[in-house]
């Protein structure tokens, strides 16, 4: 897109200075993401950094309810800050005005923008480089966790509908795979069979919220690594960004999805296979970090299937991205051929690797529950 099309969008929020910048930013799948370095008048003058994001209407069909839910819980999330002494403009997301007081402005051609403050001195992860950023990712996202605790559910608008219901997820797959209206299925029958297979599994969640053996909790739901921030100085994971599904979920889905990305050996669409694994070690890095982050909240349903959760996350993102593949990569940004194809099969290996490793999952969980001793059975 062209610098002058955003310098005319970004200058129509309340920004500090005239933008003299705006350049892509960061590795999200869904939104198109621009940092904005603005310049206030004069020599010398003061630089300021936003993020500028075009939300994606395709994902998120009700962007006036997205808009609320982030401003809800964002107002909420601040407060809490301030009463445990710490950074609002660091440690959550603030979103800008438009200078005729709107959260978003739609521009001639309907698409929704938003700005945010840059959060500056900070850095995203796409992998794992040291054991400690994993511990305090899940520090963190626990305690966002804790902190929407006794957020009001109901007023949250569903921004994505069932989007974590496996088994709706796996509906849709045998939809796509059905319909096949790329001819792209004959190559995947392996991968397809895969999935066929675990028709059951889809429901391992799902079925226990239902019979009310899982609470629900208002959750991030798309807990990868790249969704929080590390302060660049202290090594400390200070932001959840992203927070465009906050809705009533399961702690089983972001513990699950934090694993899923970030206990992998390798990147989400690796090509060589042979690379990629569930690492044990970074599982318990993070099963350490999720509990203390979450401070004794969780129940013991919840506790007792962390590790079922990491399989079901896994499983219904491979699910996903097939199902994308099928129908033509219309969902997840792709940057080159075959790519959905590829992180479809890094989640499948995972799911593989992780049923196997299912009884020293459970094992490292009860390691570091004291109210819950699991047989590893
Ligand atoms: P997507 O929904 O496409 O994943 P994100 O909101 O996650 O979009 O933004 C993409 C990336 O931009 C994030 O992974 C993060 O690295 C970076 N980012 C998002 N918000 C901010 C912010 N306020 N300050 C600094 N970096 C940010
Ligand atoms: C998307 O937006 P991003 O890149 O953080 C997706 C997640 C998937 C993830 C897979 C709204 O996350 O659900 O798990 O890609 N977000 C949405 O990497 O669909
Ligand atoms: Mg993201």
């Amino acid at each position: 897109m062209k610098q002058q099309k955003l310098f005319a969008l970004a200058g129509q929020f309340m920004l500090e200075g005239e933008p003299q910048e705006c350049v892509p930013f960061g590795n999200g799948h869904i939104n198109d993401t621009f940092r904005v370095i603005c310049r206030a008048d004069g020599v010398g003058g003061k630089t300021h950094s936003y993020i500028l994001q075009k939300i994606n209407r395709e994902v998120f069909t009700d962007p006036e309810a997205l808009m609320e839910n982030v401003c809800a819980v964002t107002d909420w999330l601040k407060s809490k800050i301030r009463e445990n002494g710490g950074d609002v403009e660091r440690e959550t997301l603030n979103l800008i005005p438009t200078r005729d007081g709107r959260m978003y402005l739609t521009d001639a051609d309907g698409e929704c923008w938003r700005v945010s403050l840059f959060i500056d001195g900070a850095v995203s992860y796409d992998l794992v480089e040291k054991d400690e950023d994993f511990y305090q990712s899940a520090v963190a996202f626990g305690h966002f966790q804790q902190m929407l605790s006794d957020f009001p559910a109901e007023t949250l608008h569903e921004t994505i509908c069932r989007f974590h219901d496996t088994p709706d997820r796996f509906r849709k797959f045998e939809e796509a795979l059905k319909a096949d209206s790329c001819g792209r299925a004959k190559s995947v029958s392996k991968e397809c069979s895969f999935i066929l297979e675990r028709r059951e599994l889809a429901h391992a969640l799902t079925d226990r919220l239902r019979d009310g053996s899982l609470p629900l909790r208002v959750t991030h739901n798309d807990t990868k690594l790249n969704n929080i921030m590390f302060d660049l100085k202290t090594g400390k994971a200070i932001c959840v960004v992203d927070l465009d599904t906050v809705m009533p979920g399961l702690s089983l889905y972001d513990f699950g999805d934090s694993i899923r990305f970030g206990a992998s050996t390798a990147a989400e669409d690796e090509q060589d296979l042979s690379k990629v694994s569930c690492s044990l070690r970074l599982f318990e890095t993070y099963v350490k970090g999720y509990l203390e982050g979450c401070g004794g909240s969780l129940t013991n349903t919840e506790v007792e299937l962390l590790p079922m959760g990491a399989i079901l996350m896994t499983f219904e993102c491979g699910i996903r991205f097939l199902t994308d593949y099928l129908e033509g990569d219309h969902y997840f940004k792709t940057h080159r051929e075959g790519q959905n194809l590829d992180r479809a099969r890094t989640q499948l290996k995972l799911v593989a690797d992780m049923e196997e490793k299912l009884p020293r999952m459970r094992e490292i969980v009860g390691r570091y529950s004291p109210r819950f001793r699991i047989k590893s059975s």
